[in-house]
């Protein structure tokens, strides 16, 4: 496949990215207090489906590629697009992925969170904390002039000295009136490699970082991945635009927002 050109968007773009960004943020806020034990993963998806459309917004992943339900839901070896199940019913100590992308305007908000059910085991609680400090240390290389490579290479240090691995199979990717788009953006790599990070570009960071083997396999129902070794896997996912000095994340929950600030 031919690669596709990175599109840089105007600052008037950006504006709706940001708009379709606070929905998708919002909605993940409002699925929180359903991930309880006893929950099954199609009432989470139906609640999300229900709120997008209350806000007037759609729901990307539902009919994408012929996806059968409104949002991701990836429970403990679930690696990505997990589809949600009423006999699927959350315990406790489970780890859930919820990976929600409404379109606001025609722009594409898209964001994850690993969610614990009730209490987690200590190496769940230790593989979702580095996960979501992969995303961050990977947000934290975005700025002009940096590589896409330092983003991948960021996140695969410290996942690895964490003594974890980084799923190759899936990558972040850009994102705007369209779902995925240039430029991919890889989890693992090597710093100094791949196109120049330029002010304009907007892109998804989403690791997999898994508990044992990087590898994966895909399910009969060719949409749910699953780790090869069957061990724990999590992700986050926030949507970022390369600004002039640096980054904007688009999907900041106001969980985050506030630590930031403290
Ligand atoms: C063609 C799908 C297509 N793909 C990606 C379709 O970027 C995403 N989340 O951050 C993302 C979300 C969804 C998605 C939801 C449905 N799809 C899934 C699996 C294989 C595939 O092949
Ligand atoms: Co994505």
């Amino acid at each position: 496949m031919a690669p596709e050109n990175i599109v840089l968007l105007s600052s008037r773009e950006i504006g709706k990215m940001r708009q379709a960004g606070r929905l998708a943020a919002e909605l993940l806020d409002y699925l929180e207090p359903m991930v309880k034990p006893g929950v099954s993963t199609l009432e989470i998806n139906d609640e999300a489906e229900r709120w997008t459309q209350e806000h007037g917004a759609k729901s990307a992943p539902l009919g994408y590629h012929g996806f059968p339900k409104s949002i991701c839901t990836s429970i403990n070896e679930v690696v990505c697009h997990g589809i949600p199940n009423a006999k699927q019913i959350l315990k406790d100590g489970d780890i859930i992925n919820i990976d929600v992308t409404p379109i606001v305007d025609g722009y594409h908000g898209d964001t994850s969170k690993t969610f614990f059910v009730g209490t987690p085991s200590p190496k769940a609680k230790q593989l979702v904390d580095v996960t979501r400090e992969c995303m961050m240390r990977g947000i934290a290389e975005v700025k002009p002039g940096a590589r896409i490579g330092d983003i991948g290479a960021a996140i695969q240090e410290y996942a690895e000295a964490q003594g974890f691995s980084v799923v190759r199979d899936f990558v972040g990717h850009g994102v705007s009136k369209i779902f995925h788009t240039a430029p991919q953006i890889p989890h693992y790599g090597n710093r100094g490699r791949g196109k120049r990070i330029r002010p304009g570009m907007v892109f998804t960071i989403e690791p997999m970082i898994n508990e044992g083997t990087w590898e994966v396999k895909v399910l009969a129902d060719k949409w749910t991945a699953i780790t090869k070794d069957r061990k724990l896997s999590a992700q986050f996912e926030h949507t970022v635009a390369v600004t002039e000095d640096g980054v904007e994340i688009l999907t900041l929950r106001e969980e985050e927002a506030l630590v930031k600030s403290a």
